[in-house]
């Protein structure tokens, strides 16, 4: 057996493990034994692993597994065709559709799953090989708004400014709208002095795995109604500065904005911010004197989640967790910090390289024409044959199949798809089938028949975690090796050699390198110089063990620096050195009405991951969380004789649904669950789950408009007993050449 040190396939904790395996067999086979993993030594899970994690090498070698690319014949089947046939078809309706519309009509839609050596290069053949600018990724779906805040306050979005290990010396944590205890398990023990401390706060309209750890004393679970965490730290800013609690020297040495924050915060007094968010001005007081108490005492850190990152005031409200913590004089002190937890495996670096609409590798914007002429020395090309920006994620789907005059640009109409399964995880996802239906021709890498496969033209098989060789990058900005553990089933191919031979028959004109460390020192240069510098990283460093987090520039006198674990301690990355404050208003809550309406909050589970392309094929996870299921109140319950283990039926509420009846996606149908976790007023119900039981039927796709982030958090629906009728889609169902039944109600 060999042992191969690795990480973790699914979200930006990146545990490290050992995938132990049969040496250089393929998994599959009867002689050859399963491939098996082990939690390893690391700062980020010191050996610990979650059940997703545990379970991950049933992913190697699963029977579902695709092997051939299979095209889309006459017929309407999905069949097995060669790399040849593919690749070649590829090209000529990437070249129709770009002779006939214009080059902007072929779209690029990737993941935060890649590793940074596949979303740079699928960034630079969007721009260089096809000189498209619609190239955006489902981290505009997570980590949008809170880059975005980050971005304007500090200059710089690194998720974690710092090391999550330096936690452990925390004595208070603000946690506002994350799970960790379901999202990130092994994170939990980062929390153990805060706790002990009594100091770990968690602001959730839910009472989640999370706010249950704040039970004996342990802490303060806050319960805003959903959508109220703007005024709710507006609020937490008010006592802080009514109370003299305000960093002032820290503000005055290393802060602008403060005059207009100021303004900004004065209308939110406690009982004012008690009427709007139903937390009590007492619990409010007494979490800001905590906060100010550690903060000049002891060490005291906010961080944020998706809970209030993913509305359409998501930047806003990330914006004013960075005042409070700036106030509090926390980033880049020694007493504490703020961040964000990144979600996926590669959120960080995923948006680092270059498939977000506005950027290029290194972090650097598109229209900024220093960055341009670099990128240019770099791939050898022209300036100006580098498109500009093009549209963010929901935008971009909104424009899927739209027509065109001849000659003319409309929408996309060719979509490659690279790490997201967007007819289940985009919002308003009816509508974004119906966009994929509309286009020319659809693309789709991956190693299983997601739902967004199985509505492709082609669909390509492409390599998975312990196949491949590449770098992540983690919650952290620390850069780590992902290496290849069991050889791919023959016919799979990396995405890496696919670019590479699509580029040739497109004829590129700059390299397009199928090995991931030419691909990776590639990187290195396109990076150099800008605010995620990676050209003092190389594979020999990692695999030496270094722990090297971005910025590692290569310096002027030829030696790599060693990395920056912790960014902010001498200046913000503004020009001026300093923070913004940032001053930010919060619109009047919008509560339900009344009439039957509840507010939907959508989330995650333990055992699932995402759209469950991967979770729902792991026999033990999906045995734990066969379907979603909608969190009810029972007070709620019982005023709409729902009873625990009805079928209900969950639709945007009539005004919503009216609004935009072009976009009225049909019902979800699900169980409920009677549940005291949840508030009266709101339900729950994860993502995970395709078909009728999909939650972003009922998401709608309004954006921040600043960020592009969608109002994934609050959708105002009713929710009704339905009785059904058919089989109960059980997800893990397989074959899976068909599309998931929907169930019927009875009529
Ligand atoms: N098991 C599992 N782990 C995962 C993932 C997964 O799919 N499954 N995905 C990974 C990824 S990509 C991400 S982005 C992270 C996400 O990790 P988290 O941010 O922890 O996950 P969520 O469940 O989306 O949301 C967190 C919490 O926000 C709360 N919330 C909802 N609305 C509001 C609100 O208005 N205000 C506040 N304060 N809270 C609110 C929900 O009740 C929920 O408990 O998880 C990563 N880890
Ligand atoms: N309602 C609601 N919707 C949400 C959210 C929410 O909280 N509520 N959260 C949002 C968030 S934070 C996120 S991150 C998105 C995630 O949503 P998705 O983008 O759908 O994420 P995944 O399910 O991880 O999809 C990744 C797909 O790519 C495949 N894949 C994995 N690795 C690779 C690879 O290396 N190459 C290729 N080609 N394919 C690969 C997987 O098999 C899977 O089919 O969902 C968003 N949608
Ligand atoms: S916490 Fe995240 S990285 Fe760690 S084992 Fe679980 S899914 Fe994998
Ligand atoms: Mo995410």
């Amino acid at each position: 057996m060999t042992v191969t040190a690795t990480h973790c396939p699914y979200c930006a904790l990146q545990c490290a493990m050992s995938v132990v395996a049969a040496p250089q067999g393929p998994p599959t086979g009867p002689a050859a034994a399963a491939p098996e993993v082990a939690g390893r030594e690391f700062p980020t899970n010191r050996g610990g692993l979650c059940r997703k994690g545990w379970t991950a090498a049933e992913l190697l070698g699963h029977p579902e597994r695709l092997t051939e690319p299979l095209l889309r014949s006459d017929d309407g089947e999905l069949r097995p065709v060669s790399w040849d046939v593919a690749l070649t078809r590829i090209a000529a309706e990437v070249r129709t559709a770009q002779d006939r519309y214009g080059k902007d009509a072929v779209g690029v839609f990737g993941g935060g799953g890649l590793t940074n050596e596949k979303a740079y290069l699928l960034g630079k053949f969007a721009r260089v090989a096809l000189g498209t600018s619609r190239i955006d990724y489902n981290g505009r779906f997570c980590m949008s708004s809170a880059a975005a805040a980050a971005n304007r306050a500090f200059g710089l979005d690194r998720g974690l400014p710092f090391p999550v290990a330096d936690l452990a010396g925390a004595d208070t944590v603000l946690l506002l709208g994350s799970n960790v205890a379901e999202t990130m398990p092994p994170f939990v023990q980062h929390l153990a002095g805060a706790r002990d401390a009594g100091g770990l706060i968690v602001v959730d309209p839910r009472r989640s795995a999370t706010a249950a750890l704040t039970a004996d004393g342990a802490g303060l679970h806050l319960q805003p109604a959903p959508h109220t965490d703007l005024i709710l730290l507006l609020g937490l800013a008010h006592v802080v500065i009514n109370g003299g609690h305000a960093a002032r020297g820290y503000l005055t040495e290393r802060t602008e904005g403060m005059e207009d924050l100021i303004r900004s915060v004065a209308p939110w007094w406690p009982e004012r911010v008690q009427a709007a968010t139903g937390v009590p001005a007492a619990l409010l007081r007494e979490t800001a004197a905590r906060l100010a108490h550690s903060a000049r005492t002891g060490s005291c850190y906010i961080l944020t989640g998706r809970g209030i990152e993913q509305h359409a005031d998501g930047t806003d409200t990330a914006t004013a967790a960075i005042n409070l913590a700036l106030l509090l004089g926390l980033p880049g002190s020694a007493r504490g910090g703020y961040g964000t937890l990144t979600g996926q495996g590669n959120g960080q670096g995923g948006r680092e390289h270059g498939q977000k609409a506005d950027q290029l590798p290194g972090y650097r914007k598109i229209t900024d024409p220093a960055a341009r002429e670099h990128l240019a020395r770099v791939w050898g090309v022209p300036e100006a044959s580098i498109p500009g920006p093009g549209l963010p994620a929901v935008e971009l789907l909104a424009s899927l199949g739209a027509p065109a005059a001849e000659g003319q640009t409309g929408g996309v109409r060719c979509l490659f798809v690279h790490g997201a399964n967007i007819v289940v995880s985009a919002p308003d996802a009816t509508a974004v089938r119906r966009g994929l239906q509309a286009l020319d021709f659809l693309v789709v890498s991956d190693f299983f028949l997601s739902e967004t496969a199985l509505e492709a033209d082609l669909v390509l098989p492409v390599l998975q975690w312990a196949e491949e060789e590449g770098t992540m990058t983690n919650l952290e900005g620390r850069v780590l090796r992902r290496r290849r553990a069991v050889s791919p089933p023959a016919g799979a191919r990396s995405e890496l050699w696919i670019l590479n031979r699509l580029a040739a028959l497109l004829d590129a004109p700059s390299a397009f390198p199928e090995d991931p460390r030419e691909v990776f020192e590639e990187l290195r240069a396109a990076s150099a110089g800008g605010p995620a510098d990676y050209s003092g990283i190389t594979y020999e460093r990692l695999d030496a063990g270094e722990s090297l987090h971005w910025p590692c520039p290569q310096g002027p006198d030829g030696l790599p620096s060693a990395g920056t674990p912790r960014l902010f301690a001498e200046r913000f990355a503004h020009a001026d050195g300093r923070a913004r404050l940032v001053a930010v208003r919060a619109a009047a809550p919008v509560r339900p009405s009344g009439r039957g309406e509840l507010v939907l909050a959508t989330g995650r589970v333990l055992e699932q991951y995402q759209s469950g392309t991967q979770t729902r094929r792991v026999a033990s996870l999906s045995a734990a969380q066969p379907e979603g299921r909608l969190s009810l109140h029972p007070a709620a319950a019982s005023g709409l004789g729902i009873a625990d283990g009805d079928w209900v039926r969950v639709r945007r509420s009539g005004e919503a649904a009216a609004a935009r009846a072009s976009s009225a996606g049909p019902a979800v149908l699900v169980r409920a669950e009677l549940s005291l976790s949840v508030r009266p007023d709101t339900v729950f119900l994860p993502f995970h789950f395709p078909g009728s039981a999909a939650a972003n039927r009922v998401t709608e796709a309004r954006t921040d408009p600043i960020s592009g982030m969608p109002e994934f958090k609050t959708t105002h629906v009713i929710v009704e007993r339905a009785p059904v009728q058919g089989t109960v889609f059980v997800p893990a169902a397989r074959p899976t050449l068909a599309a998931a039944p929907d169930l019927q109600e009875t009529p």
